[in-house]
């Protein structure tokens, strides 16, 4: 086991497109201790879950998975079991993929979701005056590290700006509101259904809460898969 994790990480810090941010996202994310990324299972890789399909990625809803269905996680837990799929938490990189999620939430009437964005405000991302400010400049996905755009405006290829108008503090986010009421961050991107009478919209969320989740799948953890299992069927 311990070789397959030197394996895995070795594999892994060859595609890393940020440095700072990969070696961070390899330790603990919370405030519960001894937390780490999981590994793939090459067995739930091959049959993972294919709902939906989207420019050579599969997707599905935890709340359509039989045996997931009714689960609400946390953040970390929620890309964890994405992970031992060989998928992450889903990342919306585009209008189109982005269109799709916030239709799935409408048809589903579903609450709310765990997407892979994340704010980068633990070790390993300090002294970045890139990512300064942070509620503007410091969201990332985490699935395979690419920036977030500047939050307070229209992503490019992007005709609106999908974080909402409004919030607790009915302020656009980012609002990191939950800091202010007893100092925890809102570190991770959720997408809310109307929470606040603002349809569907990206949210700043306190990672601890519980939400089902959608999953989207991982090249990185696919090829990996692919490479130390011959034969395998993906
Ligand atoms: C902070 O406030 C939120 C909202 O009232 C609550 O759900 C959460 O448990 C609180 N967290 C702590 C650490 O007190
Ligand atoms: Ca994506
Ligand atoms: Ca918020």
């Amino acid at each position: 086991m311990r070789v397959t994790c030197a394996v895995v990480f070795t594999v892994l810090s060859c595609v890393v497109a940020d440095p700072a941010i990969a070696q961070a996202q390899s330790r603990p994310v919370s405030n519960r201790p001894g937390r780490f990324l999981s590994l793939p299972n090459a067995q739930k890789c091959a049959n993972r879950p294919k709902q939906f399909f989207f420019r050579g990625h599969n997707y599905f809803f935890s709340g359509h998975v039989p045996e997931l269905a009714g689960r609400k996680v946390d953040w970390l837990d929620a890309r964890n079991i994405c992970r031992e799929y060989c998928m992450d938490l889903v990342s919306m990189e585009t209008q189109e993929e982005n269109n799709m999620i916030f239709r799935l939430i409408q048809q589903n009437d579903v609450p709310y979701i765990w997407t892979s964005g994340r704010l980068c405000d633990f070790k390993g991302c300090e002294n970045r005056p890139d990512l300064e400010p942070k509620n503007i400049f410091g969201w990332f996905w985490s699935a395979n590290r690419e920036k977030i755009q500047p939050t307070n405006r229209a992503p490019a290829g992007f005709s609106f700006n999908p974080w909402s108008q409004t919030g607790h503090k009915k302020q656009r986010q980012p609002d990191n509101a939950e800091f202010d009421i007893n100092g925890t961050s809102e570190s991770c991107l959720s997408i809310l259904n109307n929470v606040y009478n603002d349809g569907i919209a990206w949210h700043d969320v306190a990672c601890y809460h519980e939400k089902p989740f959608v999953c989207e799948d991982s090249d990185e953890l696919l090829n990996y898969v692919a490479s130390t299992n011959r034969g395998i069927r993906l």
